[in-house]
């Protein structure tokens, strides 16, 4: 089953925003596998933001998503990685649509509330990086599952 990793970052957290963001991935059907509350260090967050490292913003983000606890969590379902990039939004909160977290909540780029891997082979990745594999329940099944996956 495909794995796809979010981060409910710390401004969502510190907004009460929690159960709203992870309420829309488990309504749209995803599984959850594995869930921890922690604050990102600063080489986890290097890690995680590798492909940004050097842009003009890179100290920034690594700044703003070590800055507060966060709420991570690792999906599993059909298509977990499209589907939670669509119900996230664009980068940009002002290209977001309305209906999308960020089209809803948020307004700035550098306080987007939530992260979301852009491919199946960088949610393997990240759901690594950030849980072991007895952290996770892969594979569990829900009384639902039948009414949700064909
Ligand atoms: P996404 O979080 O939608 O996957 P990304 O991977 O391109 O976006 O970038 C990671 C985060 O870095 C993004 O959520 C916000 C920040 N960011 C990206 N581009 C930026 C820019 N041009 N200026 C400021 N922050 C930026
Ligand atoms: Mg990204």
């Amino acid at each position: 089953m495909e794995r796809t990793f979010i981060i409910v970052k710390p401004d969502a957290v510190q907004r009460g925003l929690t159960g709203e963001i992870i309420s829309r991935f488990e309504a749209r059907g995803l599984r959850i596998i594995g869930m921890k509350f922690l604050q990102i260090s600063q080489s986890l967050a290097e890690k995680h933001y590798a492909v940004h490292a050097g842009k003009p913003f890179f100290a920034g983000l690594v700044s703003y998503i070590t800055s507060s606890p966060v709420v991570v969590i690792a999906f599993e379902g059909t298509n977990a990685v499209a589907a939670a990039r669509k119900a996230i939004g664009a980068t940009k909160p002002q290209e977001a649509e309305a209906g999308t977290i960020r089209g809803d909540f948020a307004l700035e780029i550098g306080r987007n509330l939530v992260h979301g891997s852009d491919s199946v082979e960088n949610g393997q990745i990240e759901v690594a990086n950030f849980f072991s594999e007895d952290e996770l329940k892969s594979g569990w099944s829900r009384n639902t599952d039948p009414w949700i996956f064909e």
